[in-house]
């Protein structure tokens, strides 16, 4: 069964970015739950950012399970990546990323790798050889608490490394890297993909995490993605994890999670 989720960012240095809900845990959580989402995605300033028995009752009180905790705020606010040319920052990369592993996988949610993955500056082999060396210790890690650990292809404006979902799924591959799922956010997609439904279908089984927005970014319904086609490819190649909105608060938080769970009902449960 595919599952709606919703994300909160609670990182207030970065508010332009693509998250629905902003401001308090509770109160975001308090709406999402109103609305029908299953689950939420955390954006925090570090894994220690919110208290696991603060978010526990929170999510037993709003019946929400923690779908996935995302680690950007590492590359934002410290500037870490896994293939940035200095040892000591690679390593501090990994830490970071190895607490939010820790955080997430207590409510059996993994975390994900996106802009933390940085780019490949001037020796794409030598960014290569630190990226599958960053995901194979993480992915461990992961592995050891019992959760995935998820890798994104960003578009070409915010990664040089890898931008399909082809490309990511021969990465994965050939570095036998086998706890480590992908992403498929739509957004990223719909800029690089040649056939976004068949580019679902060939990798769903590697697909372990899905980024609900349109084309422009904005929540599913305010743009030109072809949602339906897309929606059929997920269904019918048995993916089961989360749909989860990472999208620009657009209008505002409160419509724009409303428009999302409309989409959400519309497309995967034909309502
Ligand atoms: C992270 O999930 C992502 O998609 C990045 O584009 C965030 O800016
Ligand atoms: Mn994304």
């Amino acid at each position: 069964m595919i599952r709606s989720c919703v994300t909160i960012a609670l990182v207030k240095e970065i508010k332009t970015g693509p998250w629905i809900f902003w401001e308090d845990l509770e109160q975001s959580m308090a709406k999402a739950s109103a609305m029908g989402f299953d689950a939420i995605e955390l954006f925090t300033s570090s894994a220690a950012a919110v208290d696991p028995n603060v978010l526990k009752p929170l999510l037993e009180k709003y019946k929400l399970k923690l779908a996935a905790v995302g680690t950007g705020a590492g590359k934002v606010l410290h500037g870490l990546t896994l293939t940035d040319p200095s040892e000591a920052v690679r390593k501090q990369a990994i830490s970071f990323i190895s607490d939010m592993i820790a955080f997430g996988a207590a409510f059996g949610a993994p975390a994900i790798i996106g802009s933390m993955q940085g780019q490949q500056g001037q020796d794409r082999q030598q960014a290569l050889a630190w990226l599958a060396e960053g995901l194979r210790m993480l992915s461990h890690q992961a592995d050891e608490k019992g959760v995935a650990l998820i890798y994104e292809p960003l578009n070409r404006y915010e990664t040089t490394l890898f931008n399909t979902l082809e490309a990511g799924v021969n990465f994965i591959e050939s570095e036998d890297l086998r706890n480590v799922k992908l992403l498929a956010d739509l957004f990223h997609m719909n800029i690089e993909e040649s056939d976004m439904p068949a580019s679902i279908r060939a990798h769903a089984n590697q697909i372990g995490h899905v980024h609900f927005a349109d084309s422009n970014r904005r929540p599913m319904g305010n743009g030109h993605a072809e949602m339906g086609p897309i929606a059929i490819a997920l269904q019918e190649s048995g993916y089961s994890g989360y749909v989860s909105a990472e999208a620009f608060p657009w209008p505002d938080s409160d419509a724009a999670a409303l428009q999302t769970i409309r989409a959400f009902r519309q497309y995967f449960q034909n309502s």
